[in-house]
Order: structure tokens, then sequence, then C-alpha cells
């Protein structure tokens, strides 16, 4: 059934429950010398180039190559379209490789027509903080879908992934493979009902009116907790203790340190937001709240062409309740203008979604990671990890 996936170090659907199967790396790392030499042979009319991102020219080309062939929901309504800055803040995180940064050009126009990323990351299993790749934007331009360049491209950046001394990775997919960690539901918060139903995002519930739909989904004009502000460098220390800590109840999650932090969650315009809670007596960081912006490209509508998409990232709370902290960010996200935000049912995410008025998707995320195996089955909320 998966004549690719069949031959990788991943999980297989004939050993899912065999408790004799231990958890950690499913094959041993091979010898650096043993790691081929040189690329995987692409169909003659296409090559290899490294996408150098620090290149306004490049990144233009992976943008538009995204934004016209990326992910779409599963009626071809909506598809995402990830902003250059964006693309720049996923790419170059610290200690990136260029490498990792993979394209595919038409030998003759030397146009881009398919790409491949590769991120470093420190990921905890259980006990164990492993070093991984975290695998993301593949895409293959529509027309040259279903010609088994996936494979290759796949192949090709665990190569370059091997050449690093780096032997597992993590992934996630909107498509079944073998075999998920685990399965996570997307849920949608209205902000903005009046278009989403108009584009086709969201539909007039039964017995429902518009004046009492966007009634329904009103918020206040500002945040409501005291001591709320925008996460600033001064943060990044108490910050990152916070979300260290709570972190580790989780099965798996990545081993952020302050430069992540810095990277990861301090506010970046139009790409990452994060607040805090500082206690207004003692000063103390007490809790810490975080989206991304990953608006979607409307396809075929004639009012409008982009749908602002909010992403919850990060959230920490200990003293403000947690679904109050999700409403002060649901006002921060409605004032700046997003249309909708979308969680998934991570981490402690089910305690707010339903009170808040988040209802369910027709979308699921399927998390993976690829030479490693995880010994007891996962719920979404024992990942405390948020892939981009
Ligand atoms: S997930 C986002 C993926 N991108 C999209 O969905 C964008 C729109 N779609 C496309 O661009 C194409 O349809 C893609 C497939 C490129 C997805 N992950 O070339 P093919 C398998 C993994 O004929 P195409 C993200 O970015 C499929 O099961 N495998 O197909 C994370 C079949 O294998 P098998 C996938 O449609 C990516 C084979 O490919 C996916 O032209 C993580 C068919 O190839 C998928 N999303 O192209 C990648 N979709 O026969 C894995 C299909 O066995 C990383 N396939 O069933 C693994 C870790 C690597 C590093 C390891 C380091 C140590
Ligand atoms: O956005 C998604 N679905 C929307 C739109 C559906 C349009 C028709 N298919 C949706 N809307 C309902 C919202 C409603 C608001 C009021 C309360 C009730 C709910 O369900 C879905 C997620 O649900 N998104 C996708 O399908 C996009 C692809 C998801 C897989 C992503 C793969 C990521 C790649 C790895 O990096």
């Amino acid at each position: 059934r998966h004549k690719f996936w069949e031959t990788q170090p991943v999980g297989q659907y004939k050993d899912v429950g065999d408790a004799s199967l231990s958890e950690g790396p499913i094959e041993p790392p091979t010898p650096l010398s043993e790691v081929k030499q040189e690329p995987y042979n692409l169909p003659s009319a296409y090559e290899w180039t490294t996408c150098d991102m620090d290149s306004s020219e490049t990144c233009d080309e992976v943008y538009v190559l995204l934004k016209n062939n990326y992910v779409e929901d599963d009626e071809n309504m909506f598809r995402f379209n990830y902003s250059k800055e964006f693309l720049r803040w996923a790419l170059r995180v610290p200690g990136y490789y260029r490498s990792w940064h993979i394209g595919v050009r038409a030998k003759a126009s030397k146009k881009l027509v398919a790409f491949i990323s590769g991120i470093p990351a420190r990921i905890r299993v259980n006990e164990d903080v492993v070093k991984m790749a975290e695998i993301n934007f593949l895409c293959v331009h529509k027309k040259l879908r279903s010609k088994r360049l996936a494979p290759v491209m796949i192949k090709e950046v665990t190569r370059r992934v091997h050449l690093e001394n780096i032997w597992q990775a993590a992934y996630t997919a909107g498509v079944v493979l073998p075999t998920p960690i685990t399965t996570c539901q997307y849920w949608h918060r209205s902000l903005n009902p009046k278009k989403l139903i108009d584009v086709g995002f969201s539909r007039l519930g039964a017995r429902m009116t518009m004046s009492r739909t966007i009634k329904l989904y009103k918020l206040p004009d500002s945040p409501v907790t005291p001591g709320f502000r925008k996460m600033e460098l001064r943060d990044v220390p108490a910050v990152t203790r916070l979300l260290r800590n709570y972190l580790s109840q989780f099965v798996v999650a990545p081993d952020f340190d302050e430069n992540d932090v810095e990277h990861w969650l301090l506010p970046n315009e139009n790409v990452v937001d994060s607040f805090l809670v500082e206690s207004p007596e003692n000063h103390e960081i007490t809790d810490f709240c975080s989206f991304y912006t990953l608006p979607s490209s409307i396809l075929g509508n004639q009012n409008y062409s982009i749908l602002k998409a909010a992403y919850s990232y990060y959230n920490v709370s200990t003293k403000t309740p947690l679904t109050q902290l999700m409403n002060d960010v649901l006002i921060v996200a409605k004032q700046k203008n997003f249309d909708v935000f979308n969680a998934l049912d991570v981490m402690h995410n089910e305690s707010f979604l339903r009170e808040l008025k988040f209802g369910p998707g027709d979308g699921q995320l399927h998390y993976y990671l690829y030479n490693y195996r995880i010994r007891n089955a996962l719920k979404p909320s024992g990942l405390g990890l948020v892939l981009l």
C-alpha cells in the first residue's frame, strides 16, 4: 500500500501494539563515511538547488511556489499563504543548515518546481532529548504531481540531515502515513463571522440569523487580565523558565533554551505575537500565550482573496486561568483584525475550546517521528509540540 514508506525506518502498521519493540531509534546511525556523498538522481529535466533564504529573490520564488501549490482544505476552497517574512523566520532558526533548504528547478527554464525543508531542533521524548530535523514545506508543483518526486525529495533531505550526524526527524501532515504518533483535531473560533460565512469557511448554524451569530461571537474591546502585556526581549529568561517547566509534563515537547525562545516567541510583526501576565504586585511573569500568523488564499471568491488566520502556539498558565488567558488573546487577535483563531487539541487546549466557542473543523493533523519509536499510544493532550 505504501511502496515508499514501507522501506523507511518509521513505525509500520504491522508493528502497532507490539510490546516487544522498545522505545527509541528504530535503526542505529551508520558511520558518516557510509552516508551517500552525492545527491539522489532526479528525472533528467530537473536539478537540485539549495535555496538561500537570505536572498530576497530566492525567498520570493519559494513563497510563490507555496502560494500557488501548497496545502489546501479537502474541498479546495482555501490554500495556505505563508508570508515571505514567515518563511524566513521558520527556516533561518538558531543553528540552521542552508543545505536543508532544498529546491528542485526545471533545467531549461530554471523555474522552481518543488521544495522541502528541514530545521534543527532538540525534541524531548519522555526522558530523552533527541537532536532531530523538523521537516516542513514539502511541495511539488501541481503540474508535476504523482510522478514519485516526493520520495526522492524526502530521501535527499534525509541524506543531508544524516551528513550533519542527525538521525531522527519530526513532521506533520494532513494525510495518513505509516504511522502517526498521534492525530490532532483542528478547532476554529470565529472572530469575523460574517466574512467567514460569506467565503464558505463556516455556515450559519441551524435556527441562527446573521445578527445573532455576530452577537454570539462578540468580544470585549481589550484584554481584562491586570498586567497582560506584549512580551519583550527582557522577558526571555523568565519566559524560558516558565515554558520549560510547563513543557516538562508532556511526552513529546521541544527542549527550548533562551536562544530558541528569543527566536520562536519574541514578537515578530505579522509572524508571531506573544503576551504575558506580569503580576502588578511583585512583577513576576506568571502566564504566557502566543499565536502565529498564517493567512490562507480564498480560492475563487468575488469579494475576498485572503483569510486572516491566527494559530495558537505555546500557552502557559500558572496564575490566570487558561480560559481567561485565551479569551484575552482572542480579544487581541480580534483587535489585530484576524478573521479566525485556530487551535489544535494539544497540551491543555481542550480545557478552553468549547467554553470559548471554538468549533471542530473538518481537518486533522497527524504527527510523525522518523526513526524513533514511541512505546505507548499518545493522546493529543500528551503532545507539547506545535509545528508551523
Ligand atoms: S506536510 C505538507 C505536504 N505538502 C502538501 O500537502 C502540499 C500539496 N501537495 C503536494 O505538494 C504533493 O502532493 C506532495 C506529494 C509533495 C505532498 N508527507 O511524488 P508523489 C507520499 C510524506 O508521487 P505527489 C509536510 O510538509 C505518498 O504516501 N509523504 O506524490 C511534511 C507516496 O508514498 P507511498 C507523503 O502528490 C513532509 C508518495 O509520497 C506526503 O506528487 C514530511 C507519492 O509521491 C506527505 N505530506 O507529492 C515528509 N504526501 O507510496 C517526510 C504524499 O509510500 C519527512 N506522500 O504511500 C520524513 C523525515 C525525513 C528526514 C529524516 C532525517 C533523519
Ligand atoms: O480550515 C479548515 N477547515 C475549515 C474550512 C472548511 C472549508 C471546507 N472544507 C473549517 N471550517 C469550519 C469552521 C467552523 C467555525 C464555527 C464553529 C464550527 C467550525 O472546518 C481545516 C482544518 O479544520 N484546514 C484544512 O483542511 C487545511 C489542511 C490541514 C492539514 C494541514 C497539513 C499541514 C502540513 C504540515 O506542515
